[in-house]
């Protein structure tokens, strides 16, 4: 199967952050690509990357940066595909900045925008999957066995000294 998701980050710095959302979509199997595309350094990548997306079978765009995080806006600014972001974690602001840069788009041009970091990266994986299972079944129904697992393991482990 093709990809359904397109998962870019701004540079390979960002991949340990993104490999999470990676990692969620292998677990619910999803079929998806990954790739660095730079909204500062690679513009033009970007927006051919965006703008071909839809024709290529993509069905939703994931985008991961940190900093002055111009991805995920101008990749929804070149697509009509779903776009969710994912702010990195930045050095000097802990990702505050990449959640600004993301999440406040001028109405028009909506970004889902999730939170900073690990959390941000599974849970675009996890929303990406409640978007796709409209259309596929397969993946409403991963998404609905991860759900009841996590709630079991958390009803069978209420004691936190346990391990
Ligand atoms: C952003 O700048 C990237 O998304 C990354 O989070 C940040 C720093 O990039 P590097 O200098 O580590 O390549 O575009």
């Amino acid at each position: 199967m093709t990809a359904l998701v397109g998962v870019i980050m701004g540079s390979r710095s960002d991949w340990s952050t993104m490999s999470h959302t990676a990692d969620m979509l292998e677990q619910l199997g999803i079929p998806h690509e990954v790739k660095v595309v730079s909204a500062h350094r690679t513009p033009d990548l970007l927006f051919d990357y965006a703008a071909a997306a839809a024709d290529r079978g993509i069905e939703v765009i994931i985008a991961g940066a940190g900093g002055a995080a111009h991805l995920p806006g101008m990749c929804a600014a070149k697509t009509h595909l779903p776009v969710l972001g994912v702010p990195v974690q930045s050095s000097m602001l802990s990702g505050v900045d990449s959640l600004l840069s993301i999440v406040q788009m001028p109405a028009g041009v909506p970004v889902a925008t999730l939170a900073i970091g690990k959390a941000g990266a599974i849970n675009a994986a996890l929303l990406a999957a409640s978007i796709l299972g409209g259309r596929h079944p397969q993946f409403h129904e991963a998404l609905l066995s991860y759900r009841s697992n996590q709630t079991e393991t958390v009803l069978d482990n209420p004691d936190p000294r346990q391990a």
